[in-house]
């Protein structure tokens, strides 16, 4: 499925719920009670990060999110109940920016949740006020308005890997072996359109630590040359690997010239952002099943003078992705314990 990294939606924090306006008035007293009770608070909105969400897809048909509203005060004194209070779950990094007011708040994983919309307040019943026993009006309140905001949500994938390189060099396809995930694959060029993401659970590596954890990688849209001035899909994209702890260059092995192929998509890198060029990376020549053994050394031969560990693959040999799978695990391991 493809990404969705940024929406706009409008969230809506529960009404205060009305005061009641109830009273008791004894048999044979001219005594009149007022017994109205409070009404409830409004429900808050809360955000809070989850790596149970990938994306901000949630939000692509509910663009309104509305808070339960706090219940009327009662007679007999009893308080309304309050509105429940909304935890929005997203994805760690999420960035939200209030429209009208321009703060800014990021949500971060194992953060407190953080309070986009307060609920109304609670109005007042009548056991508040002095009844006034000449018309039998008595006084109550009515509920506050919860806050209503204008959210502007967007999503920098924390990913821990990117896969890049030329458009059809097998990148999505290694995203499906390595992970979860199901992206569109397809024998021409620009078939991945939006990133794409996927977990790679590290069970087994991280042994006794609870749980378990999971790599997260992206796979990105193929890049050309002239990319960085909009040609193709353009760069916009490469935010979503700014924070990765590697990336691996994917490199179709039956390509003429895979030294022009590198530095071409290096180029366009420069052009976006220094701290990409001095990312770890791994080189990772693809589809090595439909070349020969002789070409394939030949082409690892010839991208040895960038200095990068190399690797070959195939997504029809088990063994090439498993031995890349170990590589990318021990690269990323840290970041994972960390989370
Ligand atoms: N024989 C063989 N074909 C592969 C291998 N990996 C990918 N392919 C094929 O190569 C083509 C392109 O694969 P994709 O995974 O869509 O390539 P991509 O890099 O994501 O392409 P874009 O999204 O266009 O940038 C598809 O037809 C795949 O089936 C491989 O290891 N061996
Ligand atoms: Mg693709």
């Amino acid at each position: 499925m493809a990404l969705v990294d940024d929406v706009k939606i409008t969230i809506k924090a529960g009404n205060g719920g009305q005061g009641g306006k109830a009273f008791l008035s004894i048999p044979g007293s001219p005594k009149v009670y007022a017994d109205g009770g409070d009404g409830g608070r409004g429900g808050n909105i809360y955000f809070q990060a989850s790596n149970n969400v990938s994306d901000l897809s949630q939000f692509r048909f509910q663009k309104v999110i509305k808070g339960q509203d706090g219940e009327k005060g009662m007679n007999k004194n009893c308080t309304g109940k309050n509105g429940k209070d909304i935890f929005v779950l997203v994805p760690p990094g999420t960035k939200i920016l209030d429209e009208n007011t321009k703060e800014v708040f990021e949500i971060l994983d194992k953060k407190p949740p953080v309070l986009t919309a307060r609920g109304g307040r609670a109005g007042e019943g009548s056991h508040n006020y002095k009844p006034d026993i000449n018309n039998f009006q008595l006084q109550h309140e009515e509920g506050g308005k919860g806050e209503e905001k204008k959210l502007h949500l967007v999503l920098k994938l924390i990913a821990d890997i990117g896969l890049i390189g030329f458009p059809n060099a097998g990148k999505s396809s290694l995203l499906e072996k390595l992970t979860n995930a199901n992206p569109k694959i397809g024998d021409y060029a620009f078939t991945t359109l939006e990133p794409n993401l996927g977990a790679m659970p590290v069970r087994h590596v991280l042994q006794g630590n609870s749980g378990g954890g999971k790599i997260i990688i992206a796979d990105i849209p193929g890049l050309i040359e002239g990319a960085s001035k909009g040609i193709g899909l353009g760069i916009q994209f490469l935010k979503h690997i700014e924070k990765t702890k590697i990336l691996v260059h994917c490199i179709d092995s039956q390509e003429e010239n895979p030294i022009k192929s590198y530095e071409t998509v290096r180029e366009e890198f420069r052009e976006y952002s220094k701290s990409l060029l001095e990312k770890e990376e791994i080189i990772l020549l693809t589809k090595i099943d439909l070349i020969s053994e002789e070409k394939l050394k030949t082409q690892i031969k010839l991208l040895r003078k960038f200095k990068k560990k190399i690797m070959a693959i195939s997504i029809y040999n088990e063994k090439s992705i498993n031995e890349l799978r170990i590589t990318l695990k021990k690269f990323t391991l840290n970041t994972i314990l960390d989370r």
